[in-house]
């Protein structure tokens, strides 16, 4: 069967990125009949120092965020990485297959360790063994991720080959999982050059999740654009980043082409169009938003669904890193 996994980190709140990038196709994926696996990925978190308590928080404010805009977690797997420790042992075999020199020429390595790379963690060097054994422990075939993420599922197929190899067995797919694109990328609403984010230094720079109303408004109406207005066409938007990033972010909200999204805006000043965009993200995020608030006044029961979504995980997992430790030669008794 088809099987898609994918994960988002708790490293912050959850962002309109993280939302029509990811959940929002993750939702719409688990009408088909592919078997999902949808994870807080904590440990990849971590590779980046993260204050304990903002973790647990984040980690259920993610899963709250995934209950919250569809993910059922009856019909998919739902769970937080480190509940299942299969992920971190698989990525220590991992970590002894892959080559120093693929980890080299990973670029978002490079640009997350940014110009001192002596000083980020060895962990944040070794994400893409880590990320390799969260897709192979469950054989998957779909890894719905962003572009960004493209380069770590290639070497995700390098690490299942070569382990084959030095083994001398067929144990782990190397048919490269589809990367289901090309996925909508949300930009930062102060430089529409980068991406936005949940750990960018400004708050004002992003939609989370959980801003109400007011606060939706105000970043709209405070976000870069230019004198311009919007074009006649999309192509008027080549070379404007940030009247792109708002364009797109209405089409996502409300399925739609930017083209749709410019032939009813054509022209208009951004004075129109920013409270109109604002509008609509409130009526779409409000009905999440709380939800989610209210998923969150009950920690306990988002722990209870956390745990039974890794024991469904364990279920698959385990007996994969059994046989990985067979092959490799690692007693058990
Ligand atoms: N701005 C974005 N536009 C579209 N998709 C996005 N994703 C993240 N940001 C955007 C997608 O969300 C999934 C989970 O991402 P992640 O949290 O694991 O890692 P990230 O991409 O590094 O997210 P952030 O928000 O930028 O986190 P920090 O700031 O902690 O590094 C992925 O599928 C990703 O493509």
């Amino acid at each position: 069967t088809p099987r898609v996994f994918s994960g988002i980190k708790p490293s912050g709140g959850l962002t309109l990125g993280n939302y029509l990038g990811a959940i929002k196709r993750w939702v719409d994926m688990q009408s088909s009949d592919m078997e999902s696996i949808y994870c807080a990925v904590d440990l990849h978190a971590i590779t980046v120092w993260q204050d304990p308590e903002a973790l647990k928080n984040g980690t259920r404010e993610l899963a709250a965020g995934m209950l919250a805009s569809g993910i059922d977690p009856e019909q998919s797997i739902l769970f937080n990485q480190s509940q299942v420790p299969e992920h971190a042992q698989l990525a220590w075999i991992f970590n002894c297959v892959a080559r120093v020199g693929w980890m080299n020429r990973m670029t978002q390595f490079k640009d997350k360790a940014g110009k001192n790379a002596e000083k980020a963690s060895l962990g944040l060097y070794a994400y893409p063994s880590l990320m390799a054994a969260d897709i192979l422990m469950y054989h998957a075939t779909h890894v719905p991720v962003g572009e960004d993420q493209k380069q770590h599922v290639e070497l995700t197929r390098d690490i299942a080959n070569k382990f084959n190899n030095d083994f001398g067995v067929d144990f782990f797919p190397v048919t490269e999982p589809v990367i289901e694109g090309p996925g909508m990328r949300v930009m930062n609403l102060r430089d529409g050059t980068k991406k936005m984010s949940k750990s960018g230094e400004s708050d004002m720079e992003r939609i989370n999740m959980l801003d109400d109303a007011d606060k939706i408004a105000k970043k709209f109406k405070k976000a870069k654009s230019d004198p311009e207005g919007l074009p006649e066409t999309v192509e008027g938007l080549e070379g404007r980043p940030e009247a792109k990033n708002l364009v797109d972010i209405y089409a996502g909200l409300n399925d739609m082409t930017p083209e749709t999204v410019i032939a009813e805006y054509a022209g208009a000043q951004w004075g129109k169009f920013k409270p109109a965009l604002a509008d609509l993200a409130v009526a779409k995020l409000a009905p999440i938003s709380d939800e989610m608030k209210r998923l969150m006044d009950d920690p306990a029961e988002i722990d209870r669904k956390l745990a039974r979504g890794a024991e469904k995980a364990r279920a698959i997992a385990t007996p994969i890193l059994e046989k990985t430790y067979d092959i490799v030669g690692l007693l058990r008794s």
